[in-house]
């Protein structure tokens, strides 16, 4: 099966063509999910459930934005598919290899079950996660080609990602080369911009929602983030903080930055095969966070502060020696250390002033990742950094005098 799969990846394959026109379909709706408005009052999923056969036109009321529908091709159903293994399972319901029957064409068939999705009052989340993954083609962000659903399942078609989960790598091996580190770190910073340029913000990156194509390259596959992202909600209560910037868990606002963060706490995490900011329990990783008090394996702590001491009589769970043990424990298992530039790109990713993190597209400019990345992924990076500098500067001119600071800042 997996063989069809490198036809999938560009667009000149019949298979693709029918799957991309779905997406171009999909592509029309308003980017930002805060417009959702008179303008766009198509309804989550669930609730046009009575409308699907096969076949069927799309009602008029019925989620123009998001079917297929609008240009000329009528919509999925289940009977397009030959389904196949299950690649994987979540709360929510499971993945699967499945093959659209028509063309060959190889996806990811993720099932949600309606009554999971209405229970956990997530449908508006889902829908937003279809508007705006539907609107993303960058090679390192997870395509989602469209949605159908029948009476009690939606279903998410999305490109197969022939190499599964980063995280099982990641737990296989350990810790990953610094070669291989500072590549996944180049091209996630890449997608992240193109991301951000895009006007999208807080991709949930955690190694967890990674995945790997069939050539080793990292896909941000973003269902965390839909799960968890209502704005202005505490989404990080129940679950782990270990991806938060201090802006997030302190309740201030927060934006780009927020990315930047996650990456460094990932090249950590990559690097020493756990997070930075690992503790015992909630708290004292909160506290971690706060003061970020980044540590790295074999390196003495800078200097114990007041409030470092406090917390180290209270983390206890590590045994021997509070914050320092836990801030080395995991990655300490993992062994090793990493190269001085390897930490000083973490340092310069983990501060805590939002606006002195290092900008995306000045991550491909690191001597880390300039000494580590792969070649061609670099350049890559690089190319498209230098594009949005230009588009950014460009637009810049014709707006008004102010612009050249976003270029200048942030050296
Ligand atoms: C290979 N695996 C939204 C909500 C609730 C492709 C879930 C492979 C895989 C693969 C999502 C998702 C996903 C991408 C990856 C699926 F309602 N986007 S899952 C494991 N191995 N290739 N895909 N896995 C809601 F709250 F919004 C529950 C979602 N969204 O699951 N999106």
């Amino acid at each position: 099966m997996a063989t069809k799969q490198p036809q999938l990846q560009q667009g000149s394959g019949a298979g693709l063509t029918t799957a991309a026109a779905a997406a171009a379909a999909a592509a029309r709706a308003p980017l930002r999910p805060a417009n959702r408005g008179p303008s766009n009052p198509a309804p989550p999923p669930a609730a046009a459930a009575a409308a699907t056969t096969k076949a069927a036109p799309a009602p008029a009321a019925a989620a123009p934005s998001s079917k297929p529908a609008p240009s000329g091709r009528r919509a999925w159903t289940l009977d397009d598919f030959d389904v196949g293994r299950p690649l994987g399972r979540g709360k929510f319901g499971a993945v699967y290899l499945a093959r659209e029957r028509g063309s060959g064409f190889v996806v990811a068939l993720k099932v949600l079950h309606k009554q999971q999705l209405a229970a956990s009052r997530v449908e508006h989340q889902l829908r937003r996660e279809v508007e705006i993954q539907s609107h993303l083609r960058h090679p390192n962000v997870l395509r989602l080609f469209g949605y159908f659903h029948d009476r009690e399942r939606v279903f998410l078609i999305l490109e197969y990602a022939a190499k599964g989960e980063l995280y099982k790598e990641l737990q296989r091996a350990g810790r990953f080369s610094e070669q291989r580190a500072a590549t996944h770190v180049a091209a996630l910073a890449g997608a992240l911009a193109y991301c951000h340029a895009k006007h999208v913000f807080h991709r949930d990156i955690k190694p967890e929602n990674l995945l790997v194509g069939l050539s080793g390259q990292v896909k941000i596959a973003d269902f965390g983030w839909s799960v968890h992202a209502p704005s202005g909600r505490r989404r990080t209560l129940c679950g782990t903080l270990d991806y938060l910037p201090p802006e997030m868990v302190e309740g201030r606002e927060h934006g780009p930055g927020v990315d930047v963060w996650g990456l460094g706490v990932l090249a950590y995490e990559f690097l020493f095969g756990g997070p930075p900011f690992e503790a015992a329990g909630h708290q004292e990783t909160y506290r971690r966070i706060v003061r970020v008090d980044l540590r790295f394996p074999g390196e003495e702590p800078p200097q114990q502060q007041q409030a470092g001491a406090a917390a180290g009589g209270a983390g206890g769970g590590g045994g021997a020696g509070g914050a320092a043990a836990a801030a080395g424990g995991g990655a300490a298992a993992a062994g090793g250390s990493a190269s001085a530039a390897a930490r000083d790109f973490v340092r310069a990713m983990l501060r805590r002033d939002p606006a002195s993190r290092l900008p995306l597209d000045e991550v491909c400019e690191h001597p880390w990742i300039v000494a580590n990345a792969d070649a061609a992924v670099l350049q890559l990076a690089q190319q498209q950094a230098a594009c949005r500098r230009a588009a950014a500067a460009a637009a810049g001119a014709v707006g008004a005098a102010g612009v050249t600071g976003a270029a200048g800042a942030g050296a």
